[in-house]
């Protein structure tokens, strides 16, 4: 049923930050994706096993941008306001950044990786170390009442089953409860190419037209929606019972008229964009091997998950980039999936040599450029790859 349109290529686990032993025995999976023109859902050819990825050992820690906070901070308060939730779930709730934004004795957080549950846990937040699931669901409406906002950032793309979440969700909510989620958005991807959306976790990518075909299926219905600037673009759905109080906001029309009108739900778009992804690569190659020519020290800023794709798509390694630097503990130290290249603090590795930077998480762009005034000032560059391949 799914149509592939885009390869890029052999890719390893993007959470598998690994130490030098463990550089020799990598996992990797191919990597393509494909449009199902039955319900416009994008998503990627074959899964990962969630149990490869979850780990004790999971590396993204949510708090480490202040942007993510403020964005926290800002939707939590909003919620807050417009709904007045009593009881709230986070399914994904990373090292608590959302939910530090709540009376703890109101929140109830859901999140599979040990290390990330733990934090949470010593901040006495009541914790599932588990995966979403229906019969996660019964548990916790067993010891609990039924709950009244379930949250979740970044986390329903990452789960191939969407049936199974959404049957849990509905076991969970109250009568008139909401599930307020968000995730990179296909139409930005689309928009500026950021190809390197695409990884293992990203196993779809949503669009409102995608989300509701495949809520049409169940006792949910999408009543509200906003495109957000989050991680480059990302789509906010808020979801109720069909029965519920809720009624539907003028967004929808608004969302599902622009998505028509980008072609969201037709093959072709996304065929026109694997051509541009292809250019890409070529560009950002082309740009760094003239670099190099002239004798330039580039690293890479953020190991994200997302430069782990675009580092393996267009086979750049230690040839051009001499490491990468990051502010997350237990990434430093560290090398990159695939790649190798390693991975150390900016405080170690962000020295006057440093000609260029390519940025990794280009999403913090604005975050990153004010912090680092001082390599700009000195004549220092960053280097993007959205929405076009060029220098800042
Ligand atoms: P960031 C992860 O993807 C994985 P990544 C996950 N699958 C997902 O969906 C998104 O997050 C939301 C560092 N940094 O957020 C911190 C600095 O070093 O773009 C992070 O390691 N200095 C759950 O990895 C990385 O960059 C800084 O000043 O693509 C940013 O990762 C700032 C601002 C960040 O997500």
């Amino acid at each position: 049923m799914k149509k592939k349109f885009l390869d890029l290529g052999k890719q390893p686990i993007t959470n598998s930050y690994l130490n030098k032993k463990k550089v020799k025995r990598e996992f990797f999976y191919n990597l393509s994706v494909g449009f199902n023109e039955k319900n416009y859902l994008v998503s990627i050819m074959n899964f990962v096993n969630p149990k490869k990825q979850y780990t004790n050992k999971y590396a993204h820690r949510a708090s480490q941008s202040k942007t993510m906070n403020k964005s926290f901070a800002k939707i939590a308060s909003r919620l807050k306001k417009r709904f007045k939730p009593k009881r709230i779930l986070e399914i994904g709730s990373n090292d608590g950044v959302f939910i530090k934004n709540f009376k703890r004795n109101k929140v109830i957080a859901v999140e599979p990786c040990g290390n990330l549950a733990k934090i949470t846990r010593q901040n006495n937040f009541k914790t599932y170390n588990d995966f979403w699931s229906k019969k996660l669901a019964k548990k916790i409406i067993k010891n609990n009442k039924k709950i009244d906002l379930i949250y979740s950032a970044n986390t329903i793309s990452h789960i191939p089953n969407l049936n199974e979440v959404f049957s849990a969700v509905s076991l969970a909510l109250s009568k008139n409860g909401i599930f307020v989620f968000e995730d990179p958005y296909i139409g930005s991807v689309v928009k500026i190419n950021s190809y390197d959306q695409f990884y293992d976790e990203h196993v779809h990518l949503f669009s409102l037209l995608s989300m509701s075909k495949i809520l049409s299926k169940t006792d949910l219905n999408v009543f509200d929606v906003e495109i957000i600037n989050t991680h480059g673009g990302s789509i906010r759905f808020y979801v109720c019972k069909k029965n519920s109080r809720f009624k539907k906001t003028k967004n929808l029309k608004k969302v599902k008229s622009i998505e028509v009108k980008q072609k969201l739900h037709k093959i072709d778009t996304y065929r026109k964009f694997s051509s541009r992804v292809k250019k890409s690569k070529k560009d950002l190659r082309s740009l760094l091997s003239k670099l190099k020519a002239r004798n330039k020290k580039i690293i890479s800023y953020g190991a994200t998950y997302k430069s782990t794709t675009v580092f393996n798509y267009c086979d750049i390694g230690k040839k051009f980039i001499d490491y990468v630097i990051d502010t997350t503990p237990n990434k430093q130290g560290k090398f990159t999936p695939g790649k190798h290249l390693p991975i150390i603090s900016p405080e170690k590795g962000f020295d006057k040599k440093v000609d260029y930077a390519f940025l990794g998480a280009w999403n913090f762009e604005k975050e990153i450029k004010q912090k680092e005034k001082s390599f700009l000032r000195r004549g220092g560059k960053f280097i993007v790859h959205v929405p076009k391949v060029r220098i800042i």
